[in-house]
């Protein structure tokens, strides 16, 4: 049986990986890692055993992989791209650094890994339509700086020390647990909430910015599938296009406008992430993905915003 350890557990990703991975692996085999001020809480506490690592810190990444016999660890710190352009330093700090501890861990101690990489790992000269799985990646954000270092780094354990890494590029990811804090993408779930509660929602978007995005059940399937997928039909490992629908802030607003139908939506955009969006692409191409590890996402715009509006209202009472 699996022995896994998420580092970064109480993160938006985080919080429900580990619940996912406890469905299907068991509760006592997946180890929520957390840093000290972020502990878990309600089911994500008590559904099973936690334990404080800091990715700066190697010998917390040791104690805990030796302590509960990890073989498979998700590396899930990592500051968004917003927050990430107003603290360089530790973006790269936390990202690389970070990482470099989780690999030498993972060498010494035969380990898989999961660094997600993104769409922010692309930049301005990429091609934006269709963005190919292998192409030209230069970033000049320092999220994307830490994402390429990321993918390259991952590869590079993997190829010179055998170390079993793998990642995907994450989209936007839209869930309705666990906020994202500091992203360009972060306005595809703000909305949503917007929208439940009534409120005006003021996008810092233009109208036509077309981004990839993706529900949360698929972010969460793509990241274990991979690490389930059969090693020997993998061609690439770091990292992985993968997506499940591209949309606008006009498109996601007349979605959301279909069930609720007085939800209005005005525009006052943020000069940074405007720019950080336009220079990550429109679409990517994941065939990649889809034919080596037979990656096939369930949510669509429409279905995701029937789940949302549904969760959410639940969740605050509306
Ligand atoms: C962000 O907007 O920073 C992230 C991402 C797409 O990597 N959600």
């Amino acid at each position: 049986m699996k022995k896994i350890l998420i580092i970064g557990s109480t993160g938006q990703i985080g919080s429900e990986l580990v619940m996912e991975l406890r469905r299907r692996f068991g509760s006592t085999n997946v180890i929520a890692g957390y840093i000290a001020g972020k502990e878990p809480t309600g089911e994500l506490e008590k559904s099973g055993p936690s334990v404080e690592v800091d990715v700066l810190n190697r010998n917390s990444i040791e104690k805990a992989v030796e302590g509960y016999q990890i073989d498979t660890i998700y590396n899930l710190a990592a500051l968004l791209s917003v927050v990430a352009e107003s603290n360089p330093a530790l973006a790269w700090k936390v990202g690389i650094d970070g990482l470099w501890n989780v690999l030498e861990v993972a060498r010494n101690y035969n380990c898989a890994v999961f660094t997600p990489s993104s769409i922010g790992s692309f930049g301005v000269d990429t091609p934006h339509d269709m963005t190919p799985q292998d192409t030209i990646q230069r970033p000049r954000t320092m999220y994307g700086i830490t994402k390429v270092t990321t993918e390259l780094l991952s590869d590079y354990y993997h190829t010179k020390y055998g170390v079993d890494t793998r990642s995907v590029r994450f989209p936007g990811i839209i869930s309705n647990v666990t906020l994202p804090g500091g992203g360009t993408t972060d306005y595809a779930v703000d909305i949503y909430y917007a929208a439940v509660k009534g409120e005006t929602f003021v996008c810092p978007l233009k109208s036509d910015t077309f981004l990839d995005m993706m529900y949360m059940p698929d972010a969460l399937n793509a990241a274990i599938s991979l690490l389930e997928a059969d090693p020997s039909l993998l061609k690439h490992r770091n990292s992985f296009n993968v997506t499940a629908m591209s949309f606008t802030p006009e498109m996601i607003y007349k979605a959301i406008k279909k069930h609720i139908p007085d939800f209005e939506m005005i525009y006052e955009v943020d000069p940074l992430k405007q720019a950080i969006a336009d220079s990550w692409p429109n679409s990517m191409d994941d065939s990649c993905a889809r034919k080596e590890w037979n990656w096939i996402p369930k949510y669509d715009l429409d279905s995701m915003t029937v789940d949302m509006l549904e969760k959410l209202r639940a969740k605050l009472n509306k």
